[in-house]
């Protein structure tokens, strides 16, 4: 068999159900004849946020695929690639090579050399023969330790190398790691003395399955449970010890516990320094215990006094067996429920005039408040986009069960919204999926509306559309004034019609939850829809220790 054949067939047996790609390369028809379903996006970028949504909604179980073409291909798919690194998604990545004999011709893309930095593992297939051992490597590194992108270039000839039969290959294991006890007992004897303790959890509690633990430990201690922008919706954002995610955008709530805590504890989370996460305080009176897969998260900027590496399942039980040996039922959480609940009033009261507004053009506060009320949230699968749209999203929107946001942002591409929610409509054809982006992020993967259409994924794009990059207009005030920088225009619902979908204008606040029906029903059915609203330039962000207008 030629080495696409038995590449194909490895990832049959290794379970993939979907490649994700670009023309050219010979993969694409190997998988096809394979019944490895082949979608084919516009540009190589939305391929691999699809294939970075597959792997994140089913936990690995299905890894993300995606290949495409030598050159501009490769060179074409370098954002969703790093994307992928920087937020730890294991995705597998296919991209054909020049021939062997110029793959080191100047200058010819190397992917292999390229993609080094935004790769965990990266290695060319240069002998057909070696295929089986090539992809061992590359699913182990997939399956274990940090999840991140594989490379497997393959240079164009080697495509047509023999492999020899039979296939040598079967499907790798993904191991896990627990803590060390002894650490274990010295972070629960902190944990469990804490006058004001938070867990703070992060897409570890996701990839662990671990979200009965999370609530196991918190309702033992009847401690507070934030998660960052990743974590969310790894515990139920309605429950009473629940003070929500935060990036950039953070609730009241939050802030104030994060504020006032003696001992935060990390599970499954990085604890990356980043405009997009949380600020967290450091200094006298902190104490933090941090708990991650990947030691070269530990003291990166927040210094831990204790590391626990290990899977957060298997964290998480080792401590609650360690905290029950001392505290035999659960903690009254009375009083630290009513303090979330009171902080949480007094926030939201500032914000009720936006949530609330009339006005026209819209708040994009009041659209996304009406399309929580709207929709079926146990039922729904949102991401937000980069830029405003996130901020306004995140602190206010409160997801209920595991992997119902799908939260990002270590780097922030651009527009990586609408094939998140493609990919999550895939897997989930039940669920109602939501992408919340404006208008520049559109700018970016709009074009791959189309490929909802054609590949039938009736998936639900909330644009907020305010005829400008709003987060960019305090950075750009010059530019803005004399040359009109940051203006965008568009009309976004006709393009949505003009692709085959579903899609409406909205500029009234009485006309947002009819048209929010309308698409609901529109996605039942099969067809894509762009609700298009027509907002304000909105730069307000909560931000609760600032000001309001900072
Ligand atoms: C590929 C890429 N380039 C640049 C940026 C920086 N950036 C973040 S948000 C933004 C503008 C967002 O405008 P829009 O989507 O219209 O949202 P608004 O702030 O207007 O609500 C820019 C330029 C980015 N995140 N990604
Ligand atoms: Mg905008």
């Amino acid at each position: 068999m030629k080495t696409s054949d038995a590449m194909a067939e490895i990832l049959k047996r290794e379970g993939v159900k979907y490649l994700f790609g670009y023309p050219r390369n010979a993969l694409l028809d190997a998988a096809a004849k394979k019944d490895i379903r082949t979608i084919i996006v516009r540009q190589e970028r939305t391929g691999l946020h699809m294939a970075d949504a597959v792997s994140r909604i089913t936990r690995g179980k299905i890894i993300g695929a995606f290949c495409m073409q030598h050159g501009p291909g490769a060179e074409n798919a370098y954002g969703g690639v790093a994307q992928a690194y920087a937020d730890s998604i294991p995705i597998l990545v296919v991209p054909q090579g020049y021939a062997r004999k110029n793959m080191y011709l100047p200058y010819n893309y190397n992917s292999t050399l390229q993609m080094r930095g935004i790769s965990k593992h990266n290695e060319p297939i240069l002998i057909g023969a070696e295929t089986p051992h090539v992809m061992r490597r590359a699913f182990t590194q997939l399956r274990n330790g940090r999840p991140q992108p594989v490379v497997v270039e393959v240079p164009f000839d080697a495509f047509l190398d023999e492999v020899p039969e039979p296939l040598d290959y079967t499907p790798v294991y993904a191991s896990k790691a627990a803590p060390d006890p002894e650490s274990v007992v010295k972070a629960a004897k902190i944990i469990a003395e804490a006058k004001k303790l938070v867990i703070h959890a992060g897409q570890g509690v996701h990839w662990a399955d671990a979200y009965k633990e999370l609530q196991e430990l918190a309702e033992l201690l009847g401690a507070p449970v934030s998660t960052s922008l990743p974590g969310k919706s790894t515990f139920n954002e309605r429950h009473p010890l629940s003070l929500g995610s935060g990036g950039h955008g953070i609730s009241g709530q939050l802030w104030k516990f994060i504020s006032d805590a003696d001992v935060i504890f990390g599970i499954g989370c990085s604890f990356t320094e980043s405009s997009f996460a949380i600020q967290f305080p450091q200094g006298p009176g902190k104490r933090y215990i941090h708990s991650t897969n990947d030691p070269v998260d530990f003291n990166k900027t927040i210094r831990s006094e204790i590391g626990l590496v290990g899977d957060a399942k298997l964290v998480l039980k080792a401590l609650i067996a360690e905290l029950r040996k001392t505290i035999s039922s659960n903690r009254d959480a009375t009083k630290v429920a009513a303090e979330i609940k009171a902080v949480e009033a007094d926030w939201i009261k500032l914000w009720l005039p936006k949530i609330n507004s009339n006005s026209s053009p819209l708040s994009p506060y009041r659209v996304l408040t009406d399309l929580q009320k709207t929709v079926d949230i146990d039922n729904t699968i949102i991401t937000h986009d980069a830029g405003s749209p996130r901020d306004q999203l995140v602190p206010f929107w409160k997801s209920t069960t595991p992997l119902s946001y799908i939260g990002w942002g270590k780097t922030t591409q651009l527009g990586y919204g609408l094939p998140l929610a493609m990919g999550a409509k895939l897997v989930h054809p039940e669920k109602l999926c939501i992408n919340v982006w404006g208008d520049a992020a559109i700018g970016f993967t709009g074009m791959d509306f189309e490929t909802a259409v054609r590949d039938k994924l009736p998936i639900m794009s909330i644009l907020l559309n305010n005829f400008t990059m709003a987060i960019e207009l305090p950075i750009m005030p010059a530019a803005t004034e004399k040359y009109r920088a940051t203006d965008i225009s568009g009309d976004y619902a006709a393009m949505a019609r003009a692709f085959g979908g579903y899609g409406e204008r909205v500029t009234k606040a009485e006309d947002i939850v009819p048209a929010i029906k309308r698409g609901i029903e529109q996605t039942q059915k099969g067809v894509p829809v762009l609700l298009e609203f027509i907002t304000e330039q909105e730069t307000e962000v909560s931000r609760p220790w600032l000001p309001a207008g900072k």
